[in-house]
């Protein structure tokens, strides 16, 4: 790529990278800040959304919104029509629309080795956020807990669960979501990546 070209599209890149974060925060955890209310589903107005950015500093187009939502490595937006929003990982109330699910007998929770023993010790909290986020495989939980730092790899044996009557949900983007994971189903792993 020539030079000027290579520049810009670092900048795009930049600039796009920003934009997600400031999504991400307005539609999972402070909608009230660009004076938006999340409907049923999480979903807000894409046009309440585009002014309430630009008011904050964070001008951008329709076509960048788009861009956005299509180029999310985790699909963390969706968009309906003339509205948008994030598929998971919300702080405020709101009703996702979720409905229980049968999880795959195994799923994997990415975290930091500092949080392990009190992790053992008490279980899994969900935290700020309305459920503890789960993973199917172990890259995706691996990649989760990188964010922290020193990474291990929880394994939660959600078939166990779910038949002692925990409910687990299933995001638009395929995080798997509980209430809480008692300690009795969690296991250490190696945390070796997936082969493919
Ligand atoms: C830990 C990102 C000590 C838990 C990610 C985690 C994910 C405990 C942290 C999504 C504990 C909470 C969610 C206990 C839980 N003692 N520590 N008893 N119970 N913890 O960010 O799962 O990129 O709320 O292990 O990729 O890390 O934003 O949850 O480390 O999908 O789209 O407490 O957020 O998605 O941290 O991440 P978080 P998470 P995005």
């Amino acid at each position: 790529m020539p030079f000027q070209a290579s520049f810009i599209h670092s900048i795009y890149t930049l600039f796009m990278q920003r934009l997600s974060r400031a999504i991400s925060y307005y539609l999972r955890h402070a909608p009230q800040e660009l004076g938006l209310q999340l409907e049923p589903g999480g979903w807000v107005e894409v046009a309440g959304l585009l002014a309430g950015l630009q008011a904050k500093g964070h001008p951008c187009t329709l076509a960048d919104l788009t861009r956005l939502v299509a180029s999310s490595d985790k699909r963390r937006f969706a968009l309906d029509g003339q509205r948008i929003r994030a598929n998971q990982g919300h702080s405020v109330p709101v009703n996702l629309q979720l409905t229980p699910q049968s999880p795959p007998p195994l799923l994997y929770h990415g975290t930091t080795a500092r949080f392990v023993p009190g992790i053992l010790e008490q279980g899994l909290h969900r935290g700020k956020r309305h459920h503890v986020h789960l993973s199917q495989c172990l890259d995706s939980a691996r990649q989760v807990g990188q964010r922290r730092g020193s990474v291990v790899i929880l394994q939660v044996d959600a078939e166990s669960m779910q038949q002692q009557g925990h409910p687990f949900y299933c995001s638009a983007n395929q995080v798997w979501l509980t209430n809480f994971v008692p300690p009795q189903f969690i296991r250490l792993t190696g945390g070796q990546p997936d082969p493919g």
